[in-house]
């Protein structure tokens, strides 16, 4: 594993996997898989993104053949995301989400309104447990646009159709006043960023699986996210080093 050196406030043409990328002062540290295909490394990257919460990054290569060894030297669940706060360790991406809820309840990382955060609950959970037929017929590539396919196998086409109605009925429900799930970008729009990147890429035609709209423009809404672009264009830097 390559140790590296620290890349002051980088945003860097040139980056490597296994150095830490550092925001000066960042009390955290966010550990890290490939940008194009880390689907449960994006959830808490792009949720400390977007609100601003600053963390040192450091990236772990999913296509070494070493890559679990690297990982190992962070944690010892074998998993990415891994976020350190000092020297706590916490593993597991909703994990993640509810600890930085806890220690920055000012932020707004779940709803305020206590039914919203329930349903908020209830579907991030519903994703983090369940989607497997689609999590695996579609992996995140965050990078491809091409892969459309007109038919999927049951198990996977009922997936799409209980996220497009979780989508519409979300934010028919909560949603009226913004354009996230529950209006004001939350945990649960971070949790389902990666579902969005597969059916963006996989998935040509959601109306075919129930959509009135809602979710195709839900779609745009997270890809709009400049927070988004960012993560993609780190991916898109990643490729030439895998
Ligand atoms: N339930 C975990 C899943 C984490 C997970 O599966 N991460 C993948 C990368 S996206 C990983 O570390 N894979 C390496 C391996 O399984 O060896 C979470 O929510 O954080």
């Amino acid at each position: 594993m390559s140790t590296g050196g620290i890349i002051r406030n980088g945003r860097k043409n040139t980056i490597r996997f296994g150095e830490v990328e550092s925001m000066s002062g960042a009390h955290y540290r966010l550990v890290i898989g490939n940008k194009n295909t880390s689907s449960w490394s994006l959830r808490p990257w792009l949720l400390m993104r977007r609100l601003a919460i600053e963390f040192d990054e450091i990236r772990i290569n999913l296509r070494d053949p070493e890559y679990a060894e690297q990982i190992k030297a962070h944690s010892p669940a074998g998993k990415v995301p891994v976020l350190w706060a000092g020297d706590l360790m916490v593993w597991d991406s909703l994990a993640i989400l509810e600890y930085l809820a806890d220690k920055h309840p000012d932020l707004g990382i779940w709803p305020s309104d206590m039914t919203a955060r329930a349903i908020a609950r209830c579907i991030s959970a519903e994703m983090h447990s369940g989607f497997q037929p689609l999590r695996e017929a579609c992996p995140m590539s965050i990078l491809s646009t091409s892969r459309h396919q007109d038919e999927f196998p049951d198990p996977v086409a009922a997936n799409i159709r209980r996220v497009v109605a979780i989508w519409m009925e979300t934010r028919k429900r909560f949603g009226k006043s913004g354009r996230f799930l529950f209006s004001k970008f939350s945990a649960a729009d971070a949790m389902y960023a990666p579902v969005a990147s597969r059916l963006k890429t996989y998935v040509p035609e959601l109306a075919a699986y129930g959509d009135d709209g809602t979710a195709k423009a839900y779609i745009d809404t997270l890809f709009g996210m400049p927070e988004m672009t960012e993560w993609a264009n780190g991916a898109q830097a990643e490729m030439s080093l895998t």
